[in-house]
């Protein structure tokens, strides 16, 4: 089970024929570029790669009319006067007279990737196509796009293997309005897109673009519009978009399916997007829905412009869909004004049809609360504004650094016997242990609290520690005895910071204790009992905290009262894998390891997590104490604003 690459080159023949600076972009040397990158990186080969064969008639019926397909049909035999006569009918679509092979070959392609994913031969994969297809309508080439390759991929599902709820996610920086159109009114596709706007006055200048526009009839809101007033959008904007938006009502849709309509044009350097997030981003876009749908990603390519922006987030992506951990996020964790405006105005607009949004009161500050936080904010600089910086582009595009892929995924050190465990395959036992004199000394600073018996799981857990600091381990799970947990803590916390170039832990205390202070740094909150409750802890705080803080390492600490389970662990731990490169070090104390190892391990392995079990509404309680952290939170942390200041 891996990731499939779908691709042909054919679809490299398509290509502009006359003058037309607004066509010109889309170009053959997109899916070289895009490929190329995949090669140098060893990334195609660790893929199963699928040859594209074309759509059949019958499959494009399944969204397009007829004589619309008889009509591309047609342009195969078209001279060139004519190929340009007929494509100024249309609005940005060029024809060629390869056009229709290709297109064809384009959306067999997504086709093809529904079917290997849906059949069980991969987990995720990605079709590298052209032309693009979410601009594309039943009858009309649309915005460089001939046939709806994403539409397609979503009937067919449906179709073919009875889907009854599928997720489109749109990141092309334009508006799919050909998806919106085809699945308006259709409660069984959830069609998220955000996309430049600027209030109407960008391509393709549509009121229904707008965070209005929520579908109609039975497919009232089922369509979610995200419109980026300005351009300059980047990573903070990005991931405030999925943890407020895009991930509570997926969660809540809780689709079988996820389709990417992946358009790279929102990304850095694009010339038609500009927009600022850089390729990392896109692979922390993909790992946040790989915990979707049981890992069932089918990516189709759609825009993207600028060549070695393009190559570098189809690299991160595919990275991603392999299992690999992902970079870290460069830029400030800061969204922008008119960000946060954007997502206050589709949350507005959504409300009435999603519980997850429902119960997301935007905590108020009011004007009198001054907290402690403030000062340290002036530290961080003022909030960014959303203004492109025309040089600052290719630092940024060659900054990408690959960490690579650490030799050993999951490792566990454990005082219970292995067997008892019922490990999945692939989590190596860890043999080795640090230096006997190292870990003596360390247990002499603690020295009433570690008995003779645990110096040498603490040696080993200081080795797991080691690993995952040195890159040759990407995480672990550790047990304690019950008596020396907290000792085992304070050294880990110690020796962590006695190293100077990795010293941002993010600990997560889940031990049924109350932490005693509170303070920016260190705060603590009621474990929620409902799955909305729960849900919105980690999308609305544990995760914008993450990604706020940047840690090196997440230490997650579970004692014998943790409360949480086994499908919240995994999904705590499966999420918090993205903010922190996969980095994270549990201890479980004994008394609870059986039950949870198994699950722990898996997600921190790299399987989808669980279904946390049917949506219900957090209890006003679990509101008001998530508000009351947020309100205290927020002014320091500014991922966690949903809602826009008042400027
Ligand atoms: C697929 C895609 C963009 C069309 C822009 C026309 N189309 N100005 O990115
Ligand atoms: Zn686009």
């Amino acid at each position: 089970m891996g990731t499939a690459l779908v691709y042909h080159e054919d679809m490299t023949a398509t290509r502009l024929l006359w003058d037309d600076p607004e066509c010109e972009i889309e170009c053959p040397e997109r899916l070289t570029a895009a490929l190329d990158g995949l090669r140098q990186r060893g990334l195609e080969e660790r893929c199963l790669c699928l040859s594209a064969c074309e759509a059949s008639e019958e499959e494009l019926g399944l969204v397009h009319s007829p004589e619309y397909i008889a009509l591309v049909q047609k342009t195969q035999t078209l001279d060139k006067e004519e190929l340009h006569a007929l494509s100024k009918q249309y609005n940005a679509v060029y024809f060629h007279p390869d056009t229709f092979h290709c297109a064809r070959l384009a959306a067999g392609a997504a086709l093809q990737l529904v079917d290997a994913v849906l059949t069980g031969a991969v987990h995720n994969g990605l079709a590298l196509v052209r032309p693009p297809g979410h601009h594309s309508q039943r009858a009309a080439a649309n915005g460089f796009c001939v046939f709806n390759n994403v539409a397609l991929a979503a009937k067919h599902a449906k179709q073919k293997y009875g889907l009854q709820r599928i997720l489109i996610v749109d990141w092309d920086v334009h508006h799919g309005q050909g998806i919106q159109y085809i699945f308006n009114d259709d409660p069984s596709v959830l069609y998220f897109s955000w996309h430049r706007y600027e209030h109407g006055s960008f391509w393709p200048f549509l009121p229904e673009s707008d965070a209005d526009a929520v579908g109609q009839g039975q497919g009232q809101g089922f369509t979610v519009n995200l419109p980026w007033n300005q351009v300059g959008m980047g990573n903070a904007d990005y991931l405030a978009a999925f943890l407020h938006v895009l991930l509570p009502l997926a969660f809540e849709f809780d689709p079988e399916l996820v389709l990417v309509s992946a358009g790279f044009d929102s990304a850095i350097g694009d010339p038609e997007g500009q927009m600022q997030a850089t390729p990392e981003c896109f692979a922390h876009l993909t790992q946040l829905l790989q915990v979707l749908a049981g890992g069932r990603i089918c990516a189709v390519l759609e825009g993207g412009y600028h060549l070695e922006s393009l190559a570098q987030s189809v690299c991160m992506m595919v990275q991603t869909l392999l299992g690999d951990p992902t970079p870290p996020l460069l830029g400030l964790m800061v969204p922008c004004q008119s960000a946060l405006e954007s997502i206050q105005s589709v949350q507005t607009a959504q409300t009435p049809y999603w519980t997850s949004l429902q119960q997301n009161v935007a905590p108020v500050l009011s004007s009198s609360t001054h907290s402690p936080e403030e000062r340290s904010l002036r530290l961080l600089g003022e909030s960014p504004t959303c203004a492109v910086a025309e040089d600052s582009l290719s630092p940024l595009l060659d900054q990408l650094c690959l960490r690579p892929a650490p030799p050993i995924c999951t490792a566990v050190a454990s005082t219970v016997p292995g067997a008892a465990l019922c490990l999945p395959p692939g989590v190596l036992h860890q043999e080795g242990s640090v230096l006997r004199e190292e870990t003596e000394a360390w247990a002499r600073l603690h020295k009433s609290r570690f008995q003779d018996e645990d110096l040498a799981t603490l040696g080993k857990i200081l080795c797991l520690l080691d690993g995952i600091m040195d890159g040759q381990i990407r995480n672990a799970i550790a047990t304690t005895t019950a008596l020396a947990t907290a000792a085992t803590l304070d050294v880990l916390i110690q020796r962590c910071l006695a190293r100077r170039a990795q010293r941002r832990i993010l600990w997560l205390n889940i031990r049924g204790k109350d932490a005693a202070i509170q303070s920016m740094f260190h705060f603590s909150t009621p474990l929620p009992q409902t799955t909305g409750g729960f849900l919105s802890l980690i999308l609305g705080l544990v995760l914008p905290l993450a990604y706020g803080f940047q840690p090196d390492m997440v230490l997650m600490a579970l004692g014998p009262a943790h409360g949480l389970q086994n499908a919240q662990a995994a999904l705590l731990a499966a999420m918090l894998r993205s903010p922190v490169g996969g980095r994270i070090l549990a201890v479980v104390e004994e008394e609870s390891i059986r039950l949870l190892a198994r699950s722990l391990a898996q997600a921190l392995h790299g399987e989808t997590p669980p279904s946390l079990g049917p949506f219900s509404k957090a209890t006003p309680e679990e509101i008001q104490a998530l508000m009351f952290l947020k309100a205290r939170l927020e002014a320091r942390w500014k991922l966690l604003q949903v809602a826009a200041p008042p400027p």
